[in-house]
């Protein structure tokens, strides 16, 4: 191993709600793993610490000492979700300042679109990452480690003679990358174990939070879509826009069988969620892939497959044969209206082909849920009825297990952000600082020391 140690950083986002302290965003990017793997590969000593885990585990956990303890030259914070943004900003801060000889990069969708912002708003980071990052930051740790001048790596925004500059050269994975990566290797990650058991909130004061059998760590089947959903900050469009992609890569059934099966070995895993539709005009890579799994786990475990067109028939008869009968398809429609889902949605179907696929669902004895969204920038009338719809669907069908509603959220790089005109889209966040603020927590974030405080007031109390 070379003598330069390497740290990526998961930071859940910190609220306070009715005097506790929770975390939301506890999932951390698929992409950490492949990361680790390919500096590992490369004779780097490298660990993947999710903050919240860590803390939740140790109130006293400062990252800032493990940093110290660990001899870490290069720590990288995932900034992936705009819901981070406040929490990354902050614990990235109070790091650099007790730790300023750590080389701090940041990466993901949100970092990638505000890269040139975070950049000239401050000064403790060193640099991100644009897009896709595995090749890119490998050559970032050799460069560190000899010294030697960063010019050439590429996707990589940073200060040079105090101007920023993105290097020359774009890096997005091919499908002979994603074969050749690792994406799940529990040796990676402190406290693998309870990481698997996430849940989508953590609440700091309460025991016994890492339980959950279904978690929603989700497998990766390949990146990019063909779809251009308007709110979406992964579309074809976003993509292009925040990591260059502009074409879908897959990766082999094989690959992603043995991680899942060793998954299952190794920690129990029994659910699994497929998060990944990128072209409902061919969807051969997943009855290839449900066949395999098929052959492989014998119909004993749970699916979760999030699709964002309608199934067929072919899909639909693979997808009952991969999974046991938990197993579950969510479907998006949106919208009630046909007009709307064709203005907002990618993938478009008709009412009547909803219905119709319900019908076969049924038939065949598969679990559904729905997902309509409130959209921002219509009359609320129009919302309450795709409410409604939903509420109705779930109603007149046994097997739609239950229709959700959320409002869209509006996030980076996503086309509607881009032109709020045409979407009578009013007053949403165009710079990072906003999202910053929007999200705006704990004072010092990870490194603050109310988790400790409150430790304490705990360990008093048990003692009186
Ligand atoms: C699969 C998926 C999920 C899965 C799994 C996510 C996971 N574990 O990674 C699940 C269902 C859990 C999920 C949940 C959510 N998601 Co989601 N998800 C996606 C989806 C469909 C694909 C993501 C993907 O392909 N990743 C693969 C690649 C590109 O990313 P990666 O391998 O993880 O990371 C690479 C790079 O991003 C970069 N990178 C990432 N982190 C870092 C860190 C460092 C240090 C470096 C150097 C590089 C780097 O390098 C990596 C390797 O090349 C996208 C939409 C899309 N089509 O892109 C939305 C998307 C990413 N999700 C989004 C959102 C909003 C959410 C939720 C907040 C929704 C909600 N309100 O609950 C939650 C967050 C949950 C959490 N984190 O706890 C948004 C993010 C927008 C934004 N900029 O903030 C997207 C773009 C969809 C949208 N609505 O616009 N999601």
């Amino acid at each position: 191993m070379k003598d330069f140690n390497c740290l990526l950083v998961h930071t859940p986002r910190l609220k306070k709600e009715n005097g506790s302290i929770i975390s939301l965003i506890n999932y951390s990017a698929m992409g950490l793993f492949s990361l680790a793997g390919e500096l590992v590969n490369d004779g780097f000593d490298t660990k993947i610490l999710h903050l919240g885990v860590e803390k939740y585990l140790d109130k006293d956990f400062l990252l800032s000492d493990y940093i110290k303890k660990h001899s870490i030259k290069y720590a990288a914070f995932t900034l992936q979700w705009c819901q981070q943004a406040y929490d990354v900003i902050e614990t990235t801060r109070a790091i650099k300042e007790k730790c300023p000889d750590v080389y701090i990069t940041l990466g993901g969708y949100t970092a990638s679109f505000f890269a040139k912002e975070i950049l000239e708003k401050f000064s403790h980071i060193d640099g991100i990452f644009k897009g896709e990052s595995e090749v890119p930051t490998v050559k970032l740790a050799n460069a560190l480690y000899n010294k030697k001048s960063l010019d050439g790596i590429p996707n990589l925004y940073w200060r040079k003679n105090g101007k920023i500059i993105l290097n020359d050269g774009l890096y997005v994975a091919a499908n002979e990358d994603l074969n050749r990566f690792e994406f799940f290797n529990s040796e990676r990650m402190l406290h693998y174990d309870e990481y698997s058991r996430i849940s989508y909130e953590l609440d700091f004061e309460k025991e016994n939070q890492l339980v959950t059998p279904s978690t929603s760590l989700n497998i990766c089947l390949g990146r990019g879509c063909m779809g251009n959903c308007v709110h979406c900050g992964g579309s074809h469009s976003a993509s292009k826009l925040v990591s260059g992609r502009d074409f879908v890569s897959y990766r082999s059934a094989e690959k992603v069988i043995s991680e899942m099966k060793l998954m299952q070995d190794k920690f129990g895993i029994n659910v699994f969620r497929f998060g990944f539709d990128p072209n409902n005009r061919d969807r051969s890579y997943f009855i290839d892939l449900f066949k395999k799994v098929k052959k492989e786990f014998s119909g004993k475990i749970t699916i979760m497959y999030d699709l964002e067109g309608l199934p067929d028939k072919k899909v639909i008869d693979a997808f009952k044969e991969c999974g046991n009968t938990d197993s579950i398809l969510s479907i998006t429609p949106i919208s009630y209206s046909e007009d709307l889902r064709r203005k907002y949605k990618s993938f478009f179907f008709t009412n009547k082909q909803l219905e119709e696929v319900l019908e076969y669902l049924e038939l065949q004895k598969i679990l559904s849920e729905l997902y309509f969204l409130g959209i921002l920038g219509i009359k609320e009338s129009e919302n309450t009825k795709s409410k409604e719809y939903g509420e109705s669907l779930a109603q007149r069908f046994n097997y739609v297990t239950a229709s959700y509603y959320y409002d869209m959220e509006i996030v980076p790089a996503s086309h509607w952000t881009l032109h709020p005109q045409k979407y009578n889209l009013k007053n949403f966040n165009t710079t990072f600082m906003e999202y910053y603020e929007e999200n705006r927590g704990l004072k010092n974030s990870f490194e603050s020391m109310d988790f400790c405080i409150r430790a304490e007031i705990d360990s008093v109390a048990k003692h009186q």
